[in-house]
């Protein structure tokens, strides 16, 4: 909104023009979103303790997390509003793409806020059924889909690009929809999984954004990415402004969830954040690269994989416990520990993430 009225407000004042470029709104956004974090963060943390919206921990995991019982949840709520809040001040309104990643970032928050809801309103662990957890992801992953698929209008806006090869492509064709799918709802469900230790799954998350963010700022830029022989699609440079609100308000909120946590994001944060990942990676065509630089939220996807599977077919378990976090914190590893590990391996592989626009 704001960008409409100092657009005005340039053509009397050429200061007003510095509004206009990428760079300065994406900074705006981050600051704004941050700055709402901060300041709403302490009074929601006090009314959701006021109220008693408190976690209900299981009993079956590490006993260590028993402690945490009652811990204030569903803080992602205030990372959702601190970025649509940004988007609003300082996104360009009229673009799609932006409008695309917010929508479904938003819904795929509905999603975890209702199951968020009614664990809190009937005390227990189980809250929405899975099937139809499942179920509204599978019609928000689809809906999203399908309108990139008819949005776009070059092939390399349905292709997917390898990373590390110049100019290898591979044509999806239809198959598109149903990759497209999949990849929002797998990072929905990856950094859900993931989000079981303090500051966990957001860190990784704001680092993840941060990158997209680079990489949107490329693709929109037709010099950018022709230079780093990256896709170039125009319009998608906006979803930057999204990519730092995200850093922002996940900074921010990660302000209260660094061990030992005053707040739990809850489903709503998770769900919502992991699909803003993957809608992200998806506009800006760099799924592969989501893969490598969100390799902890996979690893520990995996790890429950495997796990299931083992249990299944052998009546043995692979790990102490998955997700994979679990199993170091039943070896003997204090929280903070795992925490911080798993920071770092995040931060290499955004790294070698960011190194794909240059190493082709
Ligand atoms: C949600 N939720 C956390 C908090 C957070 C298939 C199976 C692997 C599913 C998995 C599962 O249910 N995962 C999804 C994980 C929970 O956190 C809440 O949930 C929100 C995210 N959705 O925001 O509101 C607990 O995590 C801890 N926590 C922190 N700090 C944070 O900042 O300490 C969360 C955020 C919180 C708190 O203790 O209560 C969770 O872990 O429940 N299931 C599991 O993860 C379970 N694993 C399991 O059953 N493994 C089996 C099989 C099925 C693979 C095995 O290894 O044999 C474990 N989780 C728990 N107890 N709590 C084990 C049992």
């Amino acid at each position: 909104m704001l960008l409409w009225l100092t657009e005005l407000l340039s053509k009397k004042w050429h200061f007003f023009h510095v509004f206009q470029y990428l760079t300065f709104r994406s900074i705006l956004s981050t600051l704004t979103a941050l700055t709402i974090s901060l300041i709403v963060g302490p009074l929601m943390i006090k009314r959701l303790s006021h109220y008693q919206i408190g976690q209900t921990v299981r009993d079956d995991g590490p006993q260590t997390h028993l402690k945490k019982s009652g811990t204030p949840t569903m803080g992602g709520a205030l990372i959702l509003i601190a970025i649509a809040a940004s988007i609003f001040l300082w996104g360009d309104l009229s673009n799609i793409y932006i409008w695309i990643v917010l929508l479904v970032t938003l819904a795929f928050g509905a999603v975890g806020w209702v199951d968020d809801y009614r664990k809190l309103i009937r005390k227990n662990t189980k809250g929405l059924p899975a099937k139809w957890k499942y179920l509204w992801q599978t019609v928000f992953g689809l809906a999203a889909a399908i309108v990139l698929y008819r949005l776009a209008t070059t092939p390399i806006e349905t292709q997917l690009v390898v990373p590390f090869f110049k100019n290898v492509v591979i044509s999806l064709g239809i198959l598109y929809i149903p990759f497209v799918y999949f990849v929002i709802v797998g990072a929905s469900n990856a950094v859900n999984l993931t989000d079981g230790l303090d500051g966990l799954a957001i860190l990784p998350t704001v680092m993840v954004a941060g990158a997209l963010g680079i990489f949107a700022y490329a693709t929109g830029n037709f010099q950018f990415a022709n230079y780093l022989a990256i896709p170039y699609i125009p319009g998608v440079g906006e979803v930057a402004v999204f990519c730092a609100a995200l850093v922002g308000a996940g900074l921010g909120f990660l302000w209260f969830n660094t061990y030992p946590a005053q707040v739990f994001m809850g489903d709503v944060g998770a769900l919502g954040l992991g699909a803003a990942l993957g809608v992200v990676a998806v506009v800006v065509r760099q799924e592969l690269v989501l893969l490598i630089m969100g390799g902890v939220f996979a690893m520990e996807t995996i790890s429950v994989i495997l796990q299931v599977a083992s249990f299944k077919m052998t009546g043995r378990r692979i790990f102490k416990m998955a997700p994979l976090h679990h199993h170091f914190e039943l070896k003997g590893w204090p929280e903070p520990r795992v925490i911080v590990r798993f920071w770092i391996i995040t931060f290499i592989l955004v790294v070698s993430g960011l190194a794909t626009l240059k190493l082709r």
